[in-house]
C-alpha cells in the first residue's frame, strides 16, 4: 500500500519514540458543531489527550493527502471551511483523487488510523441504523466499518436519534463488540442509559487493550466499539431528550431530509430544542472518551 499520508511534527515524533497515538475525526467539526464551537472544543480534545500522556491525531484530507494530525492553523481553517465532503468509505478515494477537502466519518477515520498504524479513535458517538431503516435502508457505513478495520473506537454508544435496538442488532451480526465501560446499560450519547443492556462490560483501560490485542492473535478482522457513558454531571436525562428527538425526526420527515444530511440535520435540530444544552453535553463526552482512549492506547503500547 502506498497511501498519501502527512504526519504532523508532534505524530511523527510519537511514531519514532513507540509513543500512544489516539486518532480522532473531522466530521465532528465540520458536520457535527457550529463554529467557533467546533474549532475550540476539537482543539481542547487534543489537550485532553496530552493531558493523558498519549499524542492526539487528528484526520482531514486537504490537498489530495491524508492528514494525521492537524496544525491549529489547519483546524481554524477546517473548522470554517464550506463545501466540506463528509467522507465515508465509499468516498475516501475520490476526495483524494479530486483533491478536494474532507472530514473523516468513523468509519473513513478508522480507515486513516490503520493506515498510519493507529489502534484507538476517540469520537462522540457512532453512526448506526437510522429509525425507520425497515424502508429507507440507511445505515451508518460505521457499523460494517467496524467489523472490517482494527481500531478500537471509543464513542457515548451510538447517538440517540438513532434506532439502538436495531444497531446494537446489527453489531451482534457483523461480530463487532460492544465493550461499556464500567456499567451494565449501554449508554444513548447524551444520556447515560439507553434502558438496553450491553453486550460486554469492562471496567478498566488494560481489559479494554487485551481484548483489542486478543482478536489480532485470533485472527480475527474488525475493531471493538467501547461505549463510554457521558459523566453524570453533564448528561441530559433520557426523559429531556426523547421529545427532543422524537420532534427532530419528524421534522426531517416532513422536510425530506435523506442519506448524509440526517445526521447533522438531527444534530442541529436537537442543538436548537434543547437550547445548546446538547453542544455542552457533546463536547464533555467526547473530552470524556479522549481521556479514556488516551488510556487505552497507553495500556495497548504497554501490553504489546
Ligand atoms: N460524533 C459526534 N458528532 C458527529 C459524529 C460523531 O459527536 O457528528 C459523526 C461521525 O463522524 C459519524 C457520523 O461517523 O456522525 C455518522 O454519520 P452517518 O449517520 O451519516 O453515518
Amino acid at each position: 500500500m502506498n497511501a498519501p499520508l502527512v504526519f504532523a511534527p508532534e505524530v511523527e515524533a510519537a511514531r519514532r519514540n513507540g509513543a500512544a497515538i489516539v486518532a480522532l475525526e473531522s466530521t465532528i467539526i465540520t458536520h457535527g458543531m457550529p463554529y467557533p464551537q467546533n474549532v475550540e472544543a476539537a482543539a481542547r480534545v487534543e489537550q485532553v489527550v496530552r493531558d493523558a500522556g498519549a499524542v492526539p491525531a487528528t484526520i482531514a484530507i486537504m490537498g489530495g493527502r491524508i492528514h494525521i494530525g492537524l496544525a491549529p492553523e489547519e483546524l481554524q481553517a477546517l473548522g470554517q471551511a464550506e463545501g466540506v465532503m463528509k467522507l465515508s468509505r465509499a468516498d475516501l478515494g475520490a476526495c483524494l483523487a479530486l483533491g478536494r477537502t474532507g472530514a473523516t466519518t468513523v468509519a473513513a477515520t478508522m480507515i486513516c488510523a490503520r493506515l498510519a498504524g493507529i489502534a484507538v479513535f476517540a469520537t462522540g458517538g457512532i453512526g448506526g441504523v437510522h429509525r425507520g431503516a425497515e424502508t429507507s435502508f440507511d445505515i451508518s457505513a460505521d457499523l460494517r466499518e467496524l467489523s472490517e478495520t482494527p481500531v478500537s473506537v471509543i464513542a457515548a454508544g451510538a447517538k440517540a436519534i438513532l434506532d439502538l435496538p436495531k444497531t446494537l442488532e446489527v453489531l451482534e451480526t457483523l461480530g463487532v463488540p460492544v465493550i461499556t465501560f464500567a456499567q451494565e446499560a449501554f449508554p444513548a450519547f447524551w444520556s447515560r442509559d439507553s434502558g438496553l443492556p450491553s453486550p460486554l462490560r469492562m471496567d478498566s483501560a488494560d481489559q479494554i487493550a487485551a481484548a483489542h490485542l486478543m482478536r489480532a492473535r485470533l485472527g480475527l478482522p474488525g475493531g471493538q466499539l467501547v461505549a463510554n457513558p457521558i459523566p453524570e454531571n453533564a448528561e441530559i436525562p433520557r426523559e429531556r431528550m426523547i421529545p427532543v428527538i422524537e420532534q427532530a425526526l419528524a421534522e426531517a420527515e416532513a422536510q425530506r431530509v435523506v442519506a448524509k444530511q440526517v445526521t447533522p440535520f438531527l444534530l442541529q435540530r436537537v442543538y436548537e430544542g434543547t437550547g445548546g444544552a446538547s453542544l455542552a453535553a457533546n463536547i464533555a463526552l467526547v473530552e470524556h472518551n479522549a481521556r479514556l482512549a488516551a488510556a487505552v492506547a497507553q495500556a495497548i503500547a504497554a501490553q504489546k
